[in-house]
């Protein structure tokens, strides 16, 4: 028996168990891709979920406060569909801001385990939350869960029902198959409790446009930060002047696309290989899907999920969506 634990499969994309962390192998595979292109999921070493916090306080970037508004506003709700005794995980834990907003308002939440690719950052984030919930039983897991992993076996069945929560518009990350797979494995993990996910709504393009090109170029170094954490961890020797940030809209597939370019001819140097880029290459670090209600509502049907209430804000930027496991 190697896993005594509940086991999240992620049924599509579960090939390779041991490849988890391995940043240097990925970023050299995909660079030798064409289009090249590399998992966002690499963005979040320490230094880039800093940027990633400071990219939510930017006035562009709406996402974050719309969703901690509706949170905030709808806790009560909220709460009352999820019921008492709840142990809530966490995918893409981050600073643990909005979890505090559903620990506030649930009856007697019994457990949370906040799962996140950065280990440090989820300690930082852990042990505030710890001083602040003295009587929470709080289990951080490092994980990268588009991988198969292992939950701890506390969350079993009879300790309460197991609520996901997946805010912040993650789900978007992921390819439309990719996005169904995820969701097929919650579903399972999560039966007789539920999913509260929050997900990006389709909007104007220029109002995306400009959450994803702030004007202080936070964004910018967040995207560029991929650069320079292979510079760090791998001896690479990329030239973070040497390429651009570029993020747009792309209508037909519903998704904003991060993209570094770059500005010139150059060679790379990444783990003995040298890697050549003519102007204008790029290389393709994020998509960010973007939703309907209703298109949501279809995908996660599909998954498995019963479909609860979903909440939005007045301009309808942003919804949570409550989504109900059956035992
Ligand atoms: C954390 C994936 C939800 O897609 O909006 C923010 C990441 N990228 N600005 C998003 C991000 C550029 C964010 N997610």
């Amino acid at each position: 028996m190697r896993n005594p634990g509940l086991q999240f499969d992620v049924p599509s994309h579960a090939d390779d168990a041991h490849a988890s962390s391995d940043f240097g192998r990925d970023l050299l595979a995909g660079l030798s891709r064409r289009p090249r292109s590399i998992s966002p999921k690499y963005f979040y070493d320490a230094a880039g979920s800093r940027l990633f916090d400071a990219i939510c306080e930017l006035p562009e970037y709406y996402p974050t406060r719309t969703e901690l508004a509706i949170l905030a506003e709808r806790a009560g709700e909220i709460a009352q569909q999820i019921g008492p005794n709840a142990q809530i995980i966490e995918f893409g834990a981050g600073s643990l801001r909005k979890v505090r907003l559903l620990l506030d308002a649930l009856e007697s939440p019994r457990r949370f385990v906040p799962i996140d690719i950065s280990g440090e950052h989820l300690e930082d984030a852990t042990q505030r939350l710890r001083a602040d919930y003295p009587g929470l039983a709080v289990q951080p897991l490092v994980a990268d869960y588009t991988r198969p992993f292992s939950l701890p076996p506390q969350l079993a069945e009879g300790n309460g029902p197991r609520v996901g929560f997946f805010p912040g518009s993650t789900l978007g990350n992921f390819d439309p198959d990719e996005a169904l797979s995820f969701l097929q494995g919650a579903a399972r993990v999560l039966r007789g409790g539920g999913l509260l996910l929050g997900v990006d709504l389709v909007k104007s393009p220029a109002v995306l446009h400009a959450a994803y090109n702030d004007a202080r170029g936070i964004t910018a170094r967040f995207n560029l930060n991929l650069l320079a954490r292979a510079n760090a961890e791998l001896g690479a020797d990329f030239d973070l002047a040497g390429f651009s940030h570029a993020a747009f809209y792309n209508a037909p597939l519903q998704r904003i696309e991060m993209h570094l370019v770059s500005r010139g001819a150059q060679t790379v140097h990444l783990l003995g290989e040298r890697l050549h880029f003519a102007e204008a290459d790029t290389i393709h670090t994020e998509n960010s899907h973007k939703f309907t209600v209703e298109g949501l509502r279809t995908l996660a049907a599909r998954a498995g999920f019963g479909i609860g209430p979903v909440w939005t804000d007045k301009d309808r930027l942003f919804s949570v969506h409550w989504l109900p496991a059956a035992q």
